[in-house]
């Protein structure tokens, strides 16, 4: 009996000791893991560098900013010599995560994925480190106490979304001396560059007491969202001198809703956003935009290069940051040719 027990105390022993060896293996982050443990490292190893399946989860194409991010996701994947399947979520995290299940099934050994939301995609990125593909976050990042960079998947590849609306704030601040009465357009709620870009504008405008952000709504990132909300928003608010919208497809939508409203964009209001599209551009060089801090989309040669890095044992950064340009009067016009 006490033989018997010494040996069932030794195998559990030896049990916990592999789940313990398991579970550290390949960890190179922080804190604890939010998803499974898996045998084939944590997030899983990428043991192929060439010929490789890339499977592309997008959330939506319904802008010139996703189309460019898709054409820079497959020439990426031209460009190194891989295979690449891509799905089109339309706007639906429960459409995306069956997508993301699909791209799973279908074995690929990379998966590329765009959030639409920072908690709609989660259970998927778990469900594809448990399949042992590693995933790759792009334009929009998880949130960080569901599902961990460096851990749950390799790295997030994307822009400093805080820093973006900063620096339209300070642009809107210079050019109205610190004075004026905003209305705020969000992105799609619950996406990062929705809530980060808040958090950097509100937090730069709060700084100046005179300038008041008198209304904020969701428009979804979407135009014709924008000009709906902005035509209702005018009736409530017809003193307003300034729109700051979360990307320029919006803009786009208060513009033509400034005007259907017998205002004169760029005199009467002014207005500040993000992506640097060729519309924005087009809108800065007519007078009719103050300002378009750039989202650049091109995001497929930072990630392919990550691919790569990892593939061959290199350590990759939790975040790789994308560098972005302000654009203004002073040089859109000289780069038009970079819009999209
Ligand atoms: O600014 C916007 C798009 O996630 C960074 O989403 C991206 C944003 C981009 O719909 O135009």
């Amino acid at each position: 009996m006490r033989r018997n027990r010494s040996l069932f105390t030794l195998m559990l022993s030896i049990l916990l000791g592999g789940i313990f060896l398991v579970g550290c293996g390949g960890n190179t982050g922080s804190g604890t893991s939010t998803g499974s443990v898996t045998s084939c490292g944590n997030p899983p190893i990428l043991s192929k560098s060439t010929g490789l399946k890339i499977g592309f989860s997008q959330n939506i194409s319904n802008s010139p900013w996703r189309l460019a991010e898709n054409k820079s996701m497959q020439d990426g994947a031209k460009a190194a010599g891989d295979t690449f399947v891509m799905t089109d979520a339309g706007g639906q995290d429960a459409k995306q995560v069956s997508d993301i299940q699909s791209l799973i099934s279908q074995q690929v050994n990379v998966l590329i994925i765009a959030p639409l939301t920072e908690s709609g995609e989660v259970s998927a990125i778990l469900a594809a480190k448990k399949a042992c593909i590693p995933v790759f976050l792009v334009d929009r990042d998880a949130d960080h106490s569901l599902a961990k960079p460096g851990q749950d998947y390799v790295t997030f590849v994307g822009s400093d979304f805080v820093k973006q609306a900063q620096l339209v704030a300070d642009a809107m601040i210079q050019a109205t001396n610190g004075k004026a009465k905003i209305i705020e357009l969000e992105g799609t709620s619950g996406a990062t560059p929705a809530i980060l870009r808040k958090q950097g504008f509100d937090n730069e405008i709060k700084k100046y007491p005179g300038m008041q952000i008198v209304a904020s709504q969701d428009a979804n990132f979407d135009r014709d969202t924008a000009r709906q909300k902005m035509q209702t928003l005018l009736q409530a608010h017809p003193d307003v001198t300034a729109v700051y919208a979360a990307n320029d497809e919006e803009a786009q939508g208060a513009i033509a809703a400034l005007k259907a409203a017998g205002k004169v964009p760029g005199k009467d209001v002014l207005v500040g956003s993000i992506d640097g599209e060729t519309a924005g551009l087009e809108s800065i060089i007519a007078g009719q935009q103050l300002v378009s801090v750039t989202s650049n989309p091109r995001l497929g040669p930072l990630t392919y290069q990550a691919i790569s890095d990892y593939a061959h044992g290199k350590k990759v950064a939790n975040w790789i940051v994308m560098q972005d340009k302000v654009y203004t009067k002073a040089n859109a016009q000289a780069n038009l040719v970079n819009g999209f």
